[in-house]
């Protein structure tokens, strides 16, 4: 099991900076950021890597996105053969900024059509979206002219089958002009839901579709696997910004977003600075949504300690949508509720 994150992008912009510093500005071409999310590898375990970096500067930015089928884990010791891009679900962050000529190169190296759809594109779906035959690449580009945390999955029909497999993931488009305060940690958090049954032969876990239809989930999550991030808690540090960016996969549920012990001093929905709510307590990602949410854990108030975040419908929370982050070094671990 692969995973991926933006820390191998900062890697790559800092090589091309260095490059670029030695050309005449003259001649200088654009600067053009590349990544190949079959090599930028890192590890998943003991959680997926939910912290992020910042975004890069070129303003051009490359993105080849494998497709392939791969076994994951939808909770601790549950192998499933889902289906990818870039062999983890979800698939790895994209980050770019508004205005940046956004380039993609989708391969399907999966044995079946699959497809791809960037909700933070203005595009001609019936080109970029077409299907891919395995074996078969898609290349488009579009400009990213709209600020947000975006889901981009497959649309393959069954749409529904595709998402409940795996098949999505989180571009974010920083503002032009930044988001107006300044995080100290950034993390990016996908739910989902996993419909699945036990195979009385096999005893493999495969896929529900009757669950589905009856929006009967086994497993809702974060970032692709049950209950990671209570094992594993989201780290910062007392007097931390910290920004989540929420993105709502579904394919069916909504996701009401919430952090015990804490208030959202900002909301943006759909991840726009536009749109702006204070003060917010839960706040509501529909299926195939996005949202900015921020808080402070301020020593005076949220701070050092454990913070529960869930999804507020809580039948989902017990079925695995609920994570812990850990302020500081709390000494003492009292048993929560949540
Ligand atoms: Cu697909």
């Amino acid at each position: 099991m692969r995973s991926h994150t933006l820390l191998s992008t900062t890697i790559a912009f800092s090589a091309a900076a260095a490059v670029a510093l030695t050309v005449p500005a003259a001649r200088r071409a654009p600067a053009v950021m590349r990544v190949d999310f079959g090599k930028t590898i890192t590890t998943t375990a003991p959680a997926y890597n939910a912290r992020i970096g910042p975004v890069a500067d070129p303003a051009i930015k490359e993105f080849i996105i494998p497709i392939t089928h791969d076994t994951v884990e939808l909770a601790k010791g549950v192998k499933y053969e889902g289906w990818t891009f870039g062999g983890t679900v979800p698939g790895p962050v994209i980050r770019v900024r508004e205005g940046d000529l956004v380039r993609i190169k989708v391969v399907n190296k999966a044995p079946m059509p699959h497809s791809i759809d960037f909700h933070a594109a203005r595009i001609p779906a019936n080109v970029a979206y077409r299907m891919i035959n395995p074996g078969d690449t898609v290349s488009f580009q579009f400009t990213a002219s709209d600020p947000g945390a975006y889901m981009v999955h497959c649309g393959t029909p069954p749409v529904t089958m595709h998402i409940m497999q795996g098949m999505y993931f989180a571009i974010i488009v920083d503002p032009r002009d930044c988001w107006g305060t300044k995080a100290d940690k950034e993390f990016v958090l996908v739910q989902s839901e996993f419909y699945t049954t036990k195979d009385s032969t096999t005893g493999a876990i495969t896929p529900d579709w009757q669950a589905a239809m009856r929006k009967n989930a086994s497993y809702v999550v974060f970032n692709g696997r049950a209950g990671q991030y209570k094992e594993s808690p989201l780290k910062v540090d007392v007097g931390d910004r910290v920004r989540f960016f929420v993105v709502n996969a579904g394919p069916s549920f909504n996701s009401d977003f919430h952090v015990v012990g804490a208030v959202f001093d900002r909301v943006y929905p759909d991840g726009n600075p536009d749109h702006v709510l204070e003060g917010v307590q839960t706040y509501m990602v529909p299926a195939g949504g996005g949202a900015v949410f921020e808080t402070v854990f301020d020593k005076n108030a949220s701070g050092e300690g454990l913070y529960p975040f869930v999804t507020h419908s809580f039948a989902d929370a017990e079925k695995g949508a609920v994570g812990i982050i850990q302020v500081g070094t709390p000494k003492v671990f009292a048993t929560m509720s949540h």
